[in-house]
């Protein structure tokens, strides 16, 4: 985090476990600051950039399940390029990137979901993206149920055909997560849509503040 240099954006993520409701509140965060006068780069992982998109269709096909470690290495693939290509540049321009998922999704999938020793990943994130890491990231919490009813009408992708179990380590992994890191809030995603967005809304605007404050 380099958020003391002047003028530099401010780096937000969204988190959580699928049908959380992030894409949706994502839009609601980046029409806060806009509202606020920041400019932003709206983006998401696995992603972002030509490569992070071509790395996302290996990564999200159900028909070639990969191993957790390939699947891990390819997660930190996708991400230095949109670092090094979207995601710094945009930050050290002065805008504020709103980022649905990062880190936190691989220590929560690959980490608590598939296994991967928390070091590895640790170790991967230092060699990847040392000097960035969120400000701010919203956790929108649900539980396996309340998603499991929001995704019926879609086709599933690989992580949506996993079984409760690794849907319940992903949710775990995101609260022990949060319970370490300070710049993560969790927000109960469960309640109905009005009453997320009034939460996200809060938790932008505080962080505004405190920004403009410091
Ligand atoms: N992944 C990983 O394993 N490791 C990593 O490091 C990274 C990612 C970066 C990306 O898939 C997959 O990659 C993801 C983790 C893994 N696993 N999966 N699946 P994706 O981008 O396609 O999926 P996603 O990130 O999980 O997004 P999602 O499935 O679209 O969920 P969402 O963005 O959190 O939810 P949404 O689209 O905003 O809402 C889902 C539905 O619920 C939609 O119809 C909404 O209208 C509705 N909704 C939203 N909020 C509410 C409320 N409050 N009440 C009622 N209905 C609501």
């Amino acid at each position: 985090m380099r958020a003391s240099v002047p003028n530099r954006g401010r780096f937000i993520t969204l988190e959580g476990p699928d049908g959380a409701g992030k894409s949706t509140q994502a839009q609601l965060v980046a029409d806060t600051l806009r509202a606020h006068g920041k400019e932003v780069v709206t983006t998401r992982e696995p992603g972002g950039t030509a490569v992070g998109n071509r790395l996302r269709q290996v990564l999200l096909d159900p028909q070639t399940p990969l191993q957790p470690t390939t699947e891990t290495l390819l997660m930190f693939a996708a991400r230095a390029e949109h670092v090094a290509h979207v995601i710094e540049p945009a930050l050290a321009a002065g805008r504020w990137v709103v980022c649905d998922r990062f880190t936190d999704s691989t220590f929560a999938y690959q980490g608590d979901g598939r296994g991967i020793a928390k070091g590895a990943i640790e170790t991967l994130a230092a060699f990847t993206h040392a000097h960035c890491w969120p400000d701010l990231t919203l956790c929108l919490d649900v539980p396996p149920a309340t998603a499991a009813g929001r995704m019926q009408e879609r086709t599933l992708d690989g992580f949506e055909r996993e079984d409760d179990g690794f849907y319940r380590r992903v949710r775990e992994g995101f609260l022990k997560q949060a319970a370490r890191e300070a710049r993560i809030v969790v927000i109960d995603g469960s309640s109905a849509l009005e009453v997320v967005s009034k939460a996200v809304q809060h938790a932008v605007e505080t962080f505004i503040r405190r920004t403009e404050a410091a």
